[in-house]
């Protein structure tokens, strides 16, 4: 049972102003703290309620986009004896972490409303991807939240130093913290960053260690992990978005690996391994599988080995890739451009 007073959730004056402005009487505040099936999980100041959405919202949200989502706040009509709760409307989101690029579709997807940090994690073993960084650093520029970036496994990375410098490269300004869930290396470092009442979400591939990490801050098992499903101990990994609340007040979102943002680059040859592995006999090693003289992978479509249909879907992801790449390419470099003169100013001023 949640036992915290809004303050503590994160409700303050400007949140009080907005609900205010509804200017209809009986409304409670509260904020989404999960989503199952359609039901939303409600934090109020009167405890946990299940929270349904009536059907105008939902035929609003078609047309602008605004579904709640984990860690919004919402006006709602309460029905407390019966422990449930209709939300009425969502409040203007202050930062949301927004998916857009959804392989395939247009559609946009809310991952994680008003937090104020986002710990981008990546992985010091083969998860290892500064191109992959990059594209999380986007991800999180563009919601507004500050980023931190989270270099998990250190245990496993004989060379740390020259990693850490290769991601401080494309990540001026941003603190990085190298961490080992199993030596606990670099976590009371991560944990200095979260104040109670502030709101965070973790982001990052599938098994980087998201769940392990905030089981380690947390001092008990918050989070599943895959650890323990790979144990045959049943179900064990995240599958959806929840907020946790830590022993020290601090509010976090877990969240599934980004299956979307893995496919962003290089990735794609975790879902083509059969034609990545025939490329490996190519002549040329950019061998972009059209009409190249002794291409592998033409000649397996010749014998029947490799489906045509496969070869053209892989082409297919291979252009909505390179379309996201120069999209974010321009984005990170004007971006880039900012913070760097942001931070020539800043070491101007200290010279002064
Ligand atoms: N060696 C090592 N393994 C880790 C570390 N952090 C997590 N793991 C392991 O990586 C696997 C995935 O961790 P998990 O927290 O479930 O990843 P998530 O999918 O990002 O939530 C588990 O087997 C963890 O024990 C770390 O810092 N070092
Ligand atoms: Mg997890
Ligand atoms: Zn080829």
């Amino acid at each position: 049972m949640l036992d915290a007073t809004l303050q503590e959730l994160g409700w303050d004056d400007r949140w009080a102003s907005e609900l205010e402005q509804l200017d209809e009487d009986k409304l409670v505040a509260g904020r989404i703290a999960a989503q199952h099936r359609g039901e939303y999980v409600l934090w109020t100041a009167t405890g946990e309620l299940r929270a349904e959405l009536p059907g105008r919202i939902r035929y609003d949200a078609a047309v602008t986009g605004v579904l709640p989502a984990v860690g919004d706040w919402v006006a709602a009509r309460a029905r407390a004896l019966e422990g449930r709760a209709t939300i009425c409307n969502v409040l203007p989101r202050r930062t949301s972490i927004v998916r857009k690029e959804a392989l395939g579709g247009s559609h946009a997807q809310v991952l994680a409303a008003n937090v104020d940090t986002a710990f981008l994690l990546n992985g010091l073993d083969s998860d290892f991807s500064v191109r992959r960084l990059e594209r999380y650093l986007v991800l999180a520029w563009e919601s507004g939240a500050e980023p931190v970036i989270v270099l998990t496994k250190t245990d496993l990375c004989p060379d740390l130093a020259d990693k850490v410098l290769e991601v401080e490269a494309v990540a001026i300004g941003v603190p990085v913290y190298p961490v080992s869930n199993v030596t606990g290396q670099g976590v009371d470092a991560v944990q200095g960053r979260l104040r109670p009442a502030t709101s965070s979400v973790v982001l990052g591939s599938s098994g980087v260690g998201k769940s392990t990490l905030i089981n380690r801050i947390a001092g008990e098992e918050v989070m599943r992990t895959s650890a323990l499903a790979a144990d045959g101990t049943g179900r064990h990994t995240t599958t959806h978005r929840e907020l946790i609340r830590l022993p020290g007040g601090a509010l976090v979102i877990d969240t599934p690996g980004l299956r979307e943002l893995q496919l962003w680059e290089g990735d794609s040859a975790a879902a083509f391994s059969d034609i990545e592995a025939l490329a490996a006999d190519c002549r040329f090693a950019d061998c972009a599988h059209v009409h190249e003289p002794d291409c592998a992978v033409l000649g397996a479509v010749d014998d029947g080995t490799l489906e045509l249909d496969r070869l053209r879907a892989w082409r297919k992801l291979e252009r909505e890739l390179a379309a996201v790449a120069a999209r974010t390419d321009r984005r990170l470099n004007a971006e880039r451009k900012r913070r760097w003169k942001q931070h020539a100013r800043s070491i101007r001023r200290a010279k002064w």
